[in-house]
């Protein structure tokens, strides 16, 4: 939600530690704020004292998220991340035989994931496409096998295939996770409607082919909180439950690393969209770059590092493939006074 005259509101987290009484919440999570950064495309930033953020967007910043698929958004959920997939970026080809999928599987439940993504096409910049047979070939049956052994995190199914998505339904899968925010496949809106499901919305510039060839914005933020908008009231308009839709800005997805570092500092603005927020950063390649990692699997502290922030900002879901670490580190940071008993 945007005031009138262009303006967009960041509220500038404050973790509960350091938050005065008169501190508001931020979105239903532990984060706390008493001014925002008041933004437009026209003039310089401004911050402002939370009294004078419209009302209505104000509540709308404040007012907890509903459980997503029977998970609480009360304090930072890990969604953990099963590619099974011969190509990931950085676990291609290490969980494609399903027995191997079920162990990973059950030891990231273990490890403290609340939610499991299971993708079977990767997405990474320069992937091709890959048929939807095959991509249900690579899932349904994880998901089945999952269910059937009473798997207790809701599984949510990395796709931007309505086939993909029906299949994982049908298979035991409670969440879609669609990276083209409903635009790729022309029936996965009316799907995800009918499924009565969770979507994650999340924001691309271009597919995965060519979308890291030179990606513009104009103001990064302010275009991807736009665009998300509009994918919300797309999703709303089809017929998706308002207190079933999450955004994620989309790290990686047709972004620059200065657009990607833009969109981490300021995914408090996200909160003004009034759903949960979902952040990837995992492993993505900016981390490597800026923390000297050139090796995927090495690239764990960053992730957790960029995570940090993000709670503080009150981000909902992370989606992350080192789960251990990223649950120490959260617990940690809690016990210090971050958020979140
Ligand atoms: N990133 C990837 C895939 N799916 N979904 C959401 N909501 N947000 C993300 O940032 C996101 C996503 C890419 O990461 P990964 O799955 O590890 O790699 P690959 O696409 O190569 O399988």
């Amino acid at each position: 939600m945007t005031a009138s005259g262009g303006a967009y509101y960041r509220p500038l987290a404050i973790p509960p530690r350091d938050a005065p009484q008169e501190a508001l919440p931020l979105a239903g999570t532990g984060a706390r704020w008493t001014h925002a950064e008041r933004l437009s495309r026209s003039a310089p930033p401004q911050v402002l004292p939370a009294a004078a953020v419209p009302a209505p967007l104000r509540d709308t910043i404040c007012a907890p998220r509903p459980d997503l698929a029977g998970v609480p958004l009360d304090t930072p959920r890990l969604m953990g991340i099963l590619n099974v997939t011969p190509d990931s970026f950085s676990d291609g080809g290490r969980h494609f035989d399903p027995s191997r999928a079920m162990a990973q599987a059950r030891a990231l439940q273990e490890a403290g994931a609340a939610i499991l993504d299971i993708g079977g096409e990767s997405t990474r910049p320069g992937a091709s496409p890959v048929p939807a047979d095959e991509e249900i070939v690579r899932t349904a049956p994880v998901i089945s096998a999952l269910a059937e052994a009473d798997f207790a995190a809701p599984i949510s199914i990395d796709t931007r295939n309505a086939p993909v998505a029906e299949a994982a339904f049908d298979a035991g899968a409670a969440i879609l996770n669609d990276v083209s925010a409903l635009t790729h496949d022309p029936a996965m809106a009316d799907l995800a409607a009918r499924a009565g499901a969770p979507v994650c919305l999340m924001h691309a510039q271009g597919t995965p082919e060519t979308m890291q060839k030179n990606p513009r914005y104009g103001d990064v933020l302010l275009d991807v909180y736009d665009a998300l908008a509009a994918r919300r009231d797309a999703a709303l308009a089809a017929g998706v439950a308002p207190g079933q839709i999450v955004l994620d800005p989309g790290i990686g997805f047709g972004k620059t690393q200065g657009h990607n570092m833009a969109l981490c500092a300021g995914l408090s603005l996200f909160h003004g969209l009034g759903c949960p927020v979902m952040l990837g950063v995992s492993r993505k390649g900016f981390i490597g770059v800026i923390g000297d990692a050139p090796i995927a699997a090495d690239r764990a502290p960053g992730s957790v590092a960029l995570a940090l922030d993000a709670v503080r900002q009150g981000v909902h879901i992370l989606r992350v493939h080192d789960v251990a670490a990223h649950r120490q580190a959260l617990a940690l940071w809690q016990a210090l006074g971050g958020g979140h008993p």
